[in-house]
C-alpha cells in the first residue's frame, strides 16, 4: 500500500474558481458561500496541493480601483508566502461580463475586441507578477449560434491576429510566459470555434511564434465532443505542445459538467494518467473541477484530496501495469518482431518501393490469427479493480 499523500513534485494544482465554485447553474442559486482568494489558498494548501491558478477577476474584481488591486494582490501574495503554495498558470475572464456576449477577440464589435485586448494584457501582468509561466487562452465566447451573425474565415483571421498581438506583447516585456490554448466544442456558445485539441494543434501552427503557443486540453471538453481524450493528449504530446492538461470527468453526451478527477471513467483515466507518466509529463495537474452542488466546504475538500488521491492511485497502477509480468508478456507478444520486415520501414526509396512490391505475404494466416486484447483488457480491468 502506497502512501497516496500529494507532494509538490506531483504539481497538483486548482484554480480559484474549482475549489471556489459556490454550486450556481443554470437552475439554482449558490448554495455554499463565496470564500476570498486568501481563504481558497489556505484551503488548498490544507488539502495538500501545490498550486494555484486564477482568472484576473478570480483575484481582483473586474470594476476594483488600482489601490483595491494592489491591496488584493498584497494579501494574497502574503497567503502564497504563508502557505507556500505557487502560482504555475493564470488566464483571462473573458466570457462572464455582458460586454463579452459575442466573444472577446472574434467579436464583430472592434471596441469589443480592442478592450480583449487590453484585459488580457493588464492580465497577463497580473500573472507574470505572481510568476505564472503559463497563461491560459478559453475562449468561450468566441463562437456562434447562428452562423449569419459572424464569417467564420474572419473569425479565425481575428483570433490569430489576437495570439500574435499577444505574443508579442509578451516577448516585448520580456516575460517568461508560454500560452496553451484551451479548447471546448460549446457552452456557453451555441458553437465554439477551434472546437477541439485537433482544431488549436493545427491552429497554432498558423501563428507567427508557433513555439510559444500549446494547448491545455480538458477530459470534459473532448469527451463532450465524443472523442477519445487519451488520443488526443498523445497528439499534443507528440508535437511538443502539452504545456498544460485540466483533468476532470464527464460522462460522454452531457453537459461540461466538470466532475472530480476519475468520477465517471476510471478506465481512461488510468490510460491517461499513464500515458502522462509514461512520458514524463512535467507540467501542472490541474484539477479543472468542482465538487457536486450537494457539498458543504468539507465536501469541497473531499472533492479536491479526491482528485489528487485518484490521479496517484492510478499512478501506481501504472507502475504494478508496467511491472505485471502476464501482463507485459503479452504486450511483447503483441508486439512481437523478428526483424524481417524492417528492411521496408523507415526513409521511402525507390529500392525499398521495388523490394517490397516482389515480398509475398499469407495475407490469409495474417487476418486469421487471434490478437489476445480481450485477455489483455481484462487484465488491466482486474488490476484496476484491485483483483491482481
Ligand atoms: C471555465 C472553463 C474552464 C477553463 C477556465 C479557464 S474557465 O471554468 O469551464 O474549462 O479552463 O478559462
Ligand atoms: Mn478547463
Ligand atoms: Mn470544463
Amino acid at each position: 500500500m502506497t502512501d497516496y499523500t500529494p507532494k509538490p513534485e506531483h504539481k497538483f494544482t486548482f484554480g480559484l474558481w474549482t475549489v471556489g465554485n459556490i454550486g450556481r447553474d443554470p437552475f439554482g442559486s449558490e448554495v455554499r458561500p463565496a470564500k476570498t482568494p486568501v481563504e481558497l489558498v489556505r484551503l488548498l494548501a490544507e488539502v495538500g496541493a501545490w498550486g494555484v491558478n486564477f482568472h484576473d477577476n478570480d483575484l481582483v474584481p473586474i470594476d476594483a480601483t488600482p489601490a483595491e488591486r494592489d491591496r488584493i494582490v498584497k494579501d494574497f501574495k502574503a497567503a502564497l508566502a504563508e502557505t507556500g503554495l505557487v502560482v504555475p498558470m493564470a488566464t483571462t475572464n473573458l466570457f462572464f461580463d455582458p460586454a463579452f456576449k459575442d466573444g472577446a477577440f472574434t467579436a464583430n464589435d472592434p471596441k469589443v475586441r480592442a478592450y480583449a485586448l487590453q484585459k488580457t494584457m493588464n492580465a497577463i501582468d497580473l500573472g507574470a507578477e505572481l510568476g505564472a509561466r503559463i497563461y491560459v487562452f478559453w475562449g468561450g465566447r468566441e463562437g456562434t449560434e447562428t452562423d449569419a451573425s459572424k464569417d467564420p474565415m474572419e473569425s479565425i483571421k481575428r483570433s490569430r491576429e489576437a495570439m500574435n498581438f499577444l505574443c508579442e506583447y509578451v516577448l516585448d516585456k520580456k516575460y517568461d510566459m508560454k500560452f496553451a490554448l484551451e479548447a471546448k466544442p460549446n457552452e456557453p456558445r451555441g458553437d465554439i470555434y477551434n472546437s477541439t485539441t485537433g482544431h488549436m494543434l493545427a491552429f497554432i501552427e498558423t501563428l507567427d511564434h508557433p513555439d510559444m503557443v500549446g494547448v491545455n486540453p480538458e477530459v470534459a471538453h473532448e469527451h463532450m465532443a465524443g472523442l477519445n481524450f487519451v488520443h488526443g493528449v498523445a497528439q499534443a504530446l507528440d508535437a511538443g505542445k502539452l504545456f498544460h492538461i485540466d483533468l476532470n470527468d464527464q460522462a460522454f453526451g452531457r453537459y461540461d459538467q466538470d466532475f472530480r478527477f476519475g468520477a465517471v471513467n476510471l478506465k481512461s483515466a488510468f490510460f491517461l494518467v499513464k500515458l502522462l507518466e509514461d512520458n514524463g509529463y512535467d507540467s501542472s495537474r490541474h484539477f479543472d473541477a468542482h465538487a457536486y452542488r450537494t457539498e458543504d466546504y468539507e465536501g469541497v475538500k473531499d472533492f479536491a484530496r479526491g482528485c489528487m488521491r485518484t490521479y496517484l492511485i492510478l499512478k501506481e497502477k501504472t507502475a504494478q501495469w508496467n511491472a505485471d509480468k502476464e501482463i507485459q508478456a503479452l504486450v511483447a507478444e503483441i508486439n512481437a518482431d523478428d526483424g524481417s520486415m524492417s528492411k521496408y520501414f523507415g526513409k521511402y526509396s525507390a529500392q525499398k518501393a521495388s523490394a517490397l512490391r516482389t515480398q509475398t505475404f499469407d495475407r490469409l494466416a495474417l487476418g486469421a490469427r487471434g490478437l489476445g486484447y480481450e485477455r489483455l483488457d481484462q487484465l488491466t480491468v482486474d488490476l484496476l479493480l484491485g483483483v491482481r
